[in-house]
């Protein structure tokens, strides 16, 4: 899509725009159905990379320690409780630049993937860069999308990230797509951009091959001890109006309303749900911040009327 025509969407009247993207939604979705994904840290802290928003780069005093790599049973007691708690997507993080081939950790995150793949749930992992090879390797292990984001306009993102390139984002999804795995991949919002900047983000969203599967916008937690500790609040009306226009630049993929709930009111959330949001992390913790608590969302869910979708992939019975 051009961006012109992003800007011309996302500058409809608002009454008007979150119409347009209801219509949107209805069109291709179960108005109803919030995708719940739970999202477990696998390995915390201690990163090389700079990052601007993020509390585990190892360069920032964020309070967040490096911790080792968990075991697979670890991993599995978490994803056994968020099946449990109803979750249809499991998405586990590591704190690395990326993984590497022959590193015996990697091995060990295929292991992991194995079994969780027998859960039922779909898998997502999100480990940094990747190569062609290591992302084959993933989907031969059972994982169904692989969250990277780019986190902002390809002009932007000098000024959040000094260790890493746009273009090594963008590179990463491309090994991803050629693997066939889902890609799952949007950005943050409240890092200082302009809404120019949030639309050229959602642009280059629009030109991917094929289109993303999922696409979380992040509202910027601002971690104690990063560069970004002091940014304000993102105003909730300009947060409904990306989903908006990302619903309808992007109909059929799932729109996750991610980081940063724990700050919007119930009426905020159910505007964004209105406009097309149709996924949530759900559980108290994202991968070191904070998410509003299982009971709180299913709460909000019963108020709405909102249930959550169904798992697309056969449950092995484990
Ligand atoms: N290291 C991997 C990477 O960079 O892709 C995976 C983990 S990284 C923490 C995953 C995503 O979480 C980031 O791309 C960013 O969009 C989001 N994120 C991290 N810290 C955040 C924060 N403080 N507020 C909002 N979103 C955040
Ligand atoms: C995404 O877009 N948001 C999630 C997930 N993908 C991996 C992570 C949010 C992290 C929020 C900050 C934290 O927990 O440290
Ligand atoms: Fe490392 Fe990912 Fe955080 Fe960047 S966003 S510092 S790559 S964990």
């Amino acid at each position: 899509m051009q961006l012109t025509d992003l800007q011309a969407i996302y500058a409809t009247p608002f009454f008007e725009l979150i119409s347009r993207a209801r219509g949107v939604y209805l069109e291709h979705w179960h108005g109803n159905e919030v995708q719940l994904c739970t999202l477990l840290s696998i390995k915390t802290g201690g990163c090389s990379e700079d990052c601007g928003y993020c509390a585990q780069s190892a360069r920032y005093a964020s309070g967040v320690k490096a911790e080792r790599l968990l075991p697979t049973q670890e991993v599995m007691e978490v994803a056994r409780r968020a099946r449990e708690n109803g979750s249809t997507r499991f998405c586990m993080g590591a704190a690395w630049k990326g993984v590497r081939e022959g590193d015996p950790r990697f091995e060990q995150v295929l292991g992991t993937v194995r079994e969780v793949s027998k859960l039922g749930m779909e898998v997502c992992v999100t480990l940094g860069q990747l190569s062609d090879s290591e992302a084959r390797q993933l989907k031969a292990a059972g994982v169904k999308a692989y969250n990277h984001n780019i986190d902002t306009s390809p002009e932007h993102y000098p000024n959040i990230v000094t260790t890493h390139t746009f273009e090594d984002r963008l590179n990463t999804i491309k090994a991803v797509q050629g693997a066939g795995m889902d890609v799952c991949c949007g950005g943050i919002i409240g890092m200082g951009e302009s809404e120019l900047d949030r639309l050229k983000m959602l642009q280059v969203l629009t030109t991917f091959e094929p289109a993303p599967e999922s696409v979380p916008i992040n509202c910027l937690m601002p971690m104690p001890g990063t560069p970004m500790e002091e940014q304000p609040p993102v105003d909730i009306f300009e947060m409904v109006r990306l989903i908006a226009t990302t619903r309808i630049a992007l109909p059929k993929a799932k729109v996750r309303l991610s980081a940063g709930r724990t700050r919007m009111t119930k009426e905020g959330q159910a505007l964004a749900f209105f406009a097309g949001a149709n996924s949530i992390f759900f559980g108290d913790k994202l991968l070191t911040a904070e998410n509003p608590g299982v009971d709180a969302d299913m709460a909000l869910f019963k108020e709405l009327d909102l249930v959550p979708q169904p798992s697309s992939v056969a449950v092995a019975g484990v």
